[in-house]
């Protein structure tokens, strides 16, 4: 099995959340967070600084962890470890990238139908402030066939 290791940082500011659609790569053509492989020599706090200020321009002065989710993909035998960060606090300003088309989504009107099938698994956790752990199985790309989630502190 081949793993990979990569991050995924969300920006919550009251009641909106900061997406991006994802213009190229794996996910092309849906709504996401920011982030992406984890590089040799670096830790996954630094790749996770070094996608959001490449992807949409901003400078993470602090990030919290808020959850690690194994996405394993049947079809190709891939394993994705994906950590992901709340961005409590951040500098510079919001500017399109190659990759990332940035856009601002009230809560209640977040695009779950353009988004990976875990993400509205998972996101009620993060907007309740818990923690957690998951595994999703996917058939192709586009198919979850399985899912597990739970609240945990044990995220490192
Ligand atoms: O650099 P690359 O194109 O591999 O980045 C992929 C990004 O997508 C990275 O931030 C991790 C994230 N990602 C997956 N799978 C899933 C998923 O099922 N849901 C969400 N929300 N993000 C995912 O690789």
């Amino acid at each position: 099995m081949i793993k990979k290791v990569s991050t995924l940082c969300l920006l919550r500011e009251g009641e909106r959340i900061l997406l991006g659609y994802k213009k190229r790569g794996l996910g092309q053509g849906r709504w996401n967070g920011f982030g992406g492989k984890v590089i040799d020599g670096e830790t996954i706090e630094q790749a996770a600084k070094r996608e959001l200020l490449e992807e949409v321009n901003l400078v993470a002065n602090s990030l919290e962890k808020f959850g690690v989710i194994n996405f394993y993909f049947q079809h190709n035998d891939e394993l994705h470890e994906v950590h992901i960060y709340r961005v409590i606090d951040y500098s510079g300003e919001i500017k399109e990238s190659e990759e990332m088309k940035p856009q601002w989504f009230e809560i209640d009107q977040i695009p779950y139908d353009q988004m990976w099938d875990d993400d509205r698994v998972w996101y009620n956790y993060f907007f309740a402030g818990k923690k957690f752990r998951g595994e999703f199985t996917f058939k192709n790309f586009d198919q979850m066939i399985e899912h597990k989630i739970w609240e945990t502190n044990d995220i490192n």
